[in-house]
């Protein structure tokens, strides 16, 4: 009876701490799925038909898809597929300097040379504020 009492919080609990971070993938999916939406009505064709380079697109402060993995020499294409919100790139592990501000329809490209760990990158007007950060894993 005792034991009873005590295990049933413990279980919410786990349930309380589970909840979000389910929520938050939902969310991100729902928000990449629409931002591929936006890209055909943009481009006329999926981000995925681009010729030469793998495109990322930025959108209601996410990078889609937020975890990337591509073969070294890839060029990734950041497209920014919002209705008003400009957004940038900050490769700072690549050592080079932060993008122009991408209005939207606007690109930057950069060709990953080097193989290694995955690596953040950040959206500089909303990294701090909205989470906005991709990773990019370079593989040989
Ligand atoms: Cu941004």
């Amino acid at each position: 009876m005792s034991l009873n009492r005590f295990r049933f919080p413990a279980v919410l609990l786990s349930l309380m701490i589970a909840i979000p971070a389910v929520a938050a993938d939902e969310d991100t999916a729902a928000v990449c799925a629409e931002a591929e939406e936006r890209y055909v009505d943009m481009f006329g064709h999926p981000s995925s038909q681009e010729e030469g380079v793998t495109v990322v697109t930025m959108y209601k402060y996410k990078f889609c898809p937020e975890d990337l993995s591509v073969p070294v020499g890839t060029t990734v294409r950041w497209v920014n597929v919002d209705k008003r919100t400009s957004h940038s790139v900050i490769l700072k592990d690549e050592g080079v300097p932060e993008s122009d501000r991408l209005f939207p329809e606007e690109a930057f490209e950069f060709t990953f040379l080097t193989a290694g760990d995955p690596q953040t990158y950040l959206c500089g007007p909303h990294w701090e504020t909205q989470e906005m950060i991709g990773t990019v894993t370079v593989t040989p």
